[in-house]
């Protein structure tokens, strides 16, 4: 009975093993990651001389909505413009289609932002630009709502400083979020604006009951020479508290520009934190910022002396810490222009997306970066069209409610001749398979020819076993 148990055992874990061995294969083929793909590409060929995006973002309006702004150039007049897509898994479609100019002025948006800023549950979208007219130049921010129908401007406030007697201010970012946990979200902008001599960065912080207005602002300017400028706002949580954090940059007295980093808290008033500021052989610059989990990231580009390099850089927080700093070019000038954090493929780890472009000493090509955390680069993407191809803007959501996260790009083609909207992805998780009995039988999980094939190996194996073990001359009993 002894050896009997013993052999049935090994028949079993032999039948086991190879069954699992032969069951395996295949899953472990179907779980290869695919590159990052591009799955819509939109290009806007309007009757248009010159035309740019600046900014996207997307959160749920009349349904899940993307905001594209930028401005549209007819002979000698600009146009701010807004455009509103949704996403049905293989193209953009148009909701909404609008271009405006702000007091007769020639018009630039910049900046775009969804949130709800009067407290009714519904988002509005705040867009923000300058508006210029014989070289005086105006800043302006914009409340509208839209239900997926209609959008409705509700509010405009325009300001300006002067640059010795020019009329001096721009605003190139907003972002919407409750500063001060109140629970009624403030409007943050920020640019630059002229203070006689000089012009300094801009940190902006608006109310909106029932229409826009400022409740305090901040100008800056932590270098010698005449200008200084802040490109990007972010708001989020570091240590448990909301902060600002503006990227952009400053020339000092000697005419060097250099990246400005700067933190800030409101609670009545706009508090300054922190601040880092850095160069190198030639200028560098912040474009683009991002707040998760206690740390901040920097997107931008400084020149060694020979080349543009695109920087992205990690900041720890106590004060800003630099954790970690990654500089690359392609073949020639590269730049950063945006970053956004999140997981974009489904691994439960975030990681950061970076655009902007690369030189190839032939073209500039627009490029799309995915890198983990620890800035590992996963994927590169460098694409071209016509003539000089940028990106100037990324979000990241999933947009159609099923089981991909977009990458939403946005910038230009053929040297500002069309609007370029990209979505990318990469392609979700296959669903594990519940185990349900295979046609044909066979145990769940366990297909009935992995069984066969596994019992008939296991049963020659067990056969060959037997062969060597069983002595050939019968043993006689010792006298
Ligand atoms: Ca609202
Ligand atoms: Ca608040
Ligand atoms: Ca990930
Ligand atoms: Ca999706």
């Amino acid at each position: 009975m002894f050896s009997l148990n013993k052999k049935l055992k090994k028949f079993i874990v032999l039948m086991l093993f190879t069954t699992i061995l032969l069951c395996s294969v295949t899953t472990v083929l179907a779980q290869n990651h695919d590159d990052l793909t591009q799955r819509t590409h939109r290009e806007e060929y309007a009757d248009v001389d010159r035309q740019n995006w600046y900014d996207n973002v997307a959160d749920v309006g009349g349904s899940i909505d993307i905001v594209h702004v930028g401005w549209s150039q007819f002979g000698d007049v600009y146009q701010g413009h807004i455009m509103i897509f949704t996403f049905d898994g293989s193209s953009l479609n148009v909701e909404e289609d609008m271009l405006f100019q702000v007091d007769g002025m020639n018009t630039v948006a910049h900046g775009v932002d969804m949130g709800d800023v009067d407290g009714d549950g519904v988002n509005e979208i705040a867009v923000t630009g300058y508006a210029f007219e014989d070289h005086q130049y105006s800043a302006w921010l914009q409340i509208y709502e839209w239900d997926g129908e209609t959008l409705i401007l509700v509010d405009t406030v325009v300001w300006t400083g002067f640059f010795y007697d020019q009329k001096w201010c721009f605003s190139y970012s907003v972002k919407i979020g409750d500063l001060n946990a109140d629970g009624v979200n403030e409007i943050v902008t920020c640019g630059e604006i002229g203070v006689g001599e000089q012009t300094h960065s801009e940190l902006i912080v608006w109310g909106f009951n029932p229409e826009l207005f400022k409740m305090d602002d901040v100008t800056w300017n932590n270098g010698d020479g005449y200008w200084s400028s802040a490109e990007s706002v972010a708001l989020g949580s570091l240590n448990g508290e909301m902060k600002m954090v503006t990227g952009g940059s400053f020339y000092d007295a000697s005419g060097k520009r250099w990246a400005d980093l700067n933190v800030w808290s409101y609670g009545t008033e706009i508090t300054f934190d922190a601040s880092e500021f850095w160069e190198d052989v030639g200028n560098a610059a912040v474009y683009g910022v991002f707040v998760k989990n206690n740390k901040v990231y920097s997107a931008g580009a400084l020149n060694d002396g020979s080349v543009t390099k695109g920087q992205l850089r990690k900041w720890g927080w106590g004060s800003l810490i630099l954790e970690d700093s990654e500089e690359w070019f392609t073949d020639g000038d590269t730049e950063a222009r945006d970053v956004f954090v999140t997981d974009v493929d489904y691994d439960g780890v975030d990681d950061v997306v970076t655009v902007g472009w690369a030189n190839d000493t032939v073209n500039i090509n627009a490029q799309l970066r995915t890198w983990s955390l620890d800035f590992t680069l996963k994927d590169s993407e460098e694409w071209f069209e016509i003539d000089s191809t940028r990106l100037l803007s990324v979000y990241v959501m999933n947009v159609n409610d099923d089981d991909e996260v977009e990458i939403i790009t946005a910038g230009h083609i053929g040297d500002f001749l069309a609007k370029q909207s990209t979505v990318w992805s990469y392609p979700a998780p296959e669903e594990p398979e519940p185990p349900a009995p295979p046609p044909g039988g066979g145990i769940p999980g366990f297909p009935l020819e992995g069984m066969i094939v596994g019992l008939a190996v296991a049963a020659l194996t067990l056969y060959l076993l037997r062969k060597r073990t069983v002595p050939r001359v019968p043993v006689t009993p010792s006298i």
